[in-house]
């Protein structure tokens, strides 16, 4: 079988089965993108990954992953101006930590083109909300291709790349969990890489650049203006799509994943509607949507969340005159979740019954087990908050922040209880102190977000003299995401680097009290976060361990690795099941004799169990047994 980033670097046209993410990289390829950034979050990290299928030599752009979906933007545009085809790519709340440098991009001329691909999510599968990011398309002046499944990432992305380049502009092209992860047979384009000139071509006579006084408004003016030629350009683009079933009476108007569910449920229809499939969002093809409009007497706008469509077309209707019947959400009251081909069964059901069988319930026996989030077996998150909890009192109030971490508030460790975005423990903690001289506060927080956005709520912390305890638990790794290397890794994406190490820049800030040990030696950092917590200041005590599957995983690549697991002694067993109900690895499982038995799938032998057992049952296991 050929590699992957062999496949992504083929000469001649080919056709491959590929995920969205990967397709877009051939797309980025083809499209002589020259520079890519990003921070990991899904539904994106896999378009990284296909990156790295690229030997470093071979690749014919430059990937980092940055410290921030800022930081990356900012990369992403000064590659840009200086005449670099250049992509950014992030998930959904990602665009939140971007947007103070995202919605000027508008307003500047990006010689060498930019493409934001925003994987936004549906269904929270992955996320702290279902935000809808063409939202900020309106707010940003920026125009939204959206594509359905692999092949339309792969195309969607050339032709926004294309538009972006000659227009100057930034497009966004926005994806969603499944159009990213969906696997289809696409057909790739030919490679032809025509060279490079590397010559930095930024010219402020290009500009302005600089968006202040006089400047601004011309330069808002030239981003309206702009926007008035996408608005020309999507009605004759090939992006946006008429399927003809000959239906007058009644059409739908539809984009992305819906899209797909739509087409799996007229399958069973009785009548097929008219199809007008978006492939720009924003700006409205208006004339494309006013004959659409005009030739049917009812048209079901079927968008996944909000009616950003909805509302653009009803404006539209309404100053056109247009008196056909629309059916949108505010009739359905459907604004959450995916519209996977159920939901849009049921809601074509709802919608037009005489055409939609009524929607099926899924037959019990395709139910999939529910899988809750829990940490790994051997996560050294499980040991620091076994430890953590024991030196805390029931009244202390513990800030979740995000990451791997975050599964601490789940039973039996309910450890963090107020959780937001990235970065956020030490400022909510900071805020929980204020008037609070009876309940102490502590905040958790994992490394790759120390770098990402916690530093400035630490800053504030000290500054500010809120008197807090921050627990960082440092890992080496941005785990949660799948294992990207961060500032204090010791590698870039691209080759080794100097740590940027936590503990230092810490006490370069000026921290007094700063407390570390092994994540995994539970007695001492129980003792630890008593004396940081029992301190009326700013206090900050460090768990340090590398991420256990990851160092596993390593551990097992070199020679004379040997499995190593623990077991438990029946003699020495009383039943008392801290393990099973206190420490709660998975690896635990109690019979219905009340004894308890290890899961030899799952015990990585990492031992942090061992500490837990009031009896000392728990040992490792001698070889072969
Ligand atoms: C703004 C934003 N960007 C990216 C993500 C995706 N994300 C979720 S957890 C996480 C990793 C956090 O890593 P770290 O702080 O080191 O904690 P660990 O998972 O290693 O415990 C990331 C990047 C997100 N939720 N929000």
């Amino acid at each position: 079988m050929k590699k992957l980033g062999d496949v992504l670097l083929r000469k001649e046209p080919f056709s491959e089965i590929v995920m969205g993410n990967t397709a877009l990289v051939r797309g980025m390829v083809e499209a002589h993108t020259r520079v890519a950034s990003s921070y990991p979050g899904s539904p994106t990290p896999e378009i990284a990954t296909a990156i790295q299928s690229i030997p470093r030599e071979k690749r014919p752009f430059y990937f980092e992953f940055s410290t921030n979906e800022k930081v990356a933007t900012e990369v992403a545009y000064g590659a840009a101006v200086n005449g670099h085809l250049s992509t950014v790519f992030f998930k959904s709340v990602g665009l939140n930590v971007a947007a103070d440098t995202f919605v000027q991009l508008n307003h500047m001329n990006i010689i060498g083109g930019m493409v934001v691909v925003l994987g936004d999510d549906p269904g929270a599968n992955s996320s702290q909300n279902e935000q809808d990011n063409r939202h900020i398309a309106r707010l940003s002046y920026t125009p939204v291709f959206e594509p359905a499944n692999p092949e339309e990432v792969y195309q969607y992305y050339m032709e926004a790349a294309r538009f972006s380049r000659e227009m100057h502009m930034p497009v966004i092209l926005r994806l969603t969990t499944h159009v990213c992860h969906a696997k289809q047979r696409v057909s790739f384009g030919p490679w032809n890489d025509p060279g490079f000139d590397p010559t930095p071509r930024f010219d402020p006579g290009n500009g302005p650049y600089i968006p202040i006084a006089a400047d601004v408004l011309p330069m808002k003016k030239r981003a309206l203006e702009r926007l008035e030629t996408v608005a020309a350009y999507s009605v004759t683009s090939p992006l946006n799509r008429t399927i003809d079933n000959g239906n007058k009476k009644r059409g739908v108007i539809t984009i992305g994943l819906p899209f797909l569910s739509l087409m799996d449920v007229l399958g069973q229809a009785v009548e097929k509607p008219d199809i007008l499939k978006l492939g720009i969002v924003y700006p409205l093809p208006r004339n494309l949507v006013k004959q659409f409009l005009e030739m049917h007497e009812n048209v079901k706008i079927l968008e996944e969340l909000d009616d950003v469509v909805e509302k653009d077309i009803k404006a539209l209707a309404f100053d056109e005159k247009i008196s056909t019947t629309l059916i949108g959400k505010m009739d359905m009251d459907d604004w959450v979740g995916e519209y996977t081909p159920d939901k849009v069964a049921g809601i074509m059901a709802k919608t037009w019954p005489d055409m939609v069988p009524e929607k099926q319930a899924p037959s019990a026996d395709f139910r999939v087990p529910a899988r809750p989030p829990q940490m790994c077996p051997g996560c050294g998150h499980r040991s620091a908050f076994h430890a953590v909890k024991k030196a805390l009192k029931d009244t202390d109030i513990t800030v979740a922040d995000i990451g791997c971490h975050t599964l601490g508030y789940l039973p039996p460790y309910e450890s963090g209880r107020l959780l937001m975005c990235m970065g956020a423990s030490p400022g909510i903690a900071s805020g929980l102190a204020l008037f609070n001289d009876s309940r102490k506060v502590i905040a958790f927080l994992g490394d790759s977000t120390f770098f990402h956005a916690g530093i400035p709520g630490i800053i504030n912390a000290l500054f500010n003299k809120h008197n807090i305890t921050l627990i960082l638990m440092e890992n080496g790794t941005t785990a949660m995401t799948g294992h990207q290397d961060h500032a204090a890794s010791g590698r870039n994406f691209n080759e080794p680097t100097d740590k940027i190490p936590v503990r230092q820049v810490l006490e370069g800030l000026g921290i007094k009290h700063i407390f570390e040990t092994d994540t995994y030696l539970q007695g001492k950092l129980t003792e630890l976060v008593k004396e940081a917590v029992a301190i009326d200041e700013f206090a900050v005590v460090m768990a340090r361990h590398p991420c256990m599957l990851k160092f596993m995983r390593e551990q097992r690549k070199k020679t004379g690795f040997r499995e190593r697991r623990v077991n438990i002694d029946p003699e020495k067993c009383q039943k008392i099941h801290d393990c099973v109900a206190v420490f709660a690895c998975p690896t635990f499982i109690r019979r219905a004799d009340g004894g308890v038995e290890i899961n030899t799938d799952l015990c990585i032998g990492d031992g942090s169990c061992i500490q837990t057992c009031p009896v000392k049952a728990i040992a490792p296991a001698e070889e072969g047994k």
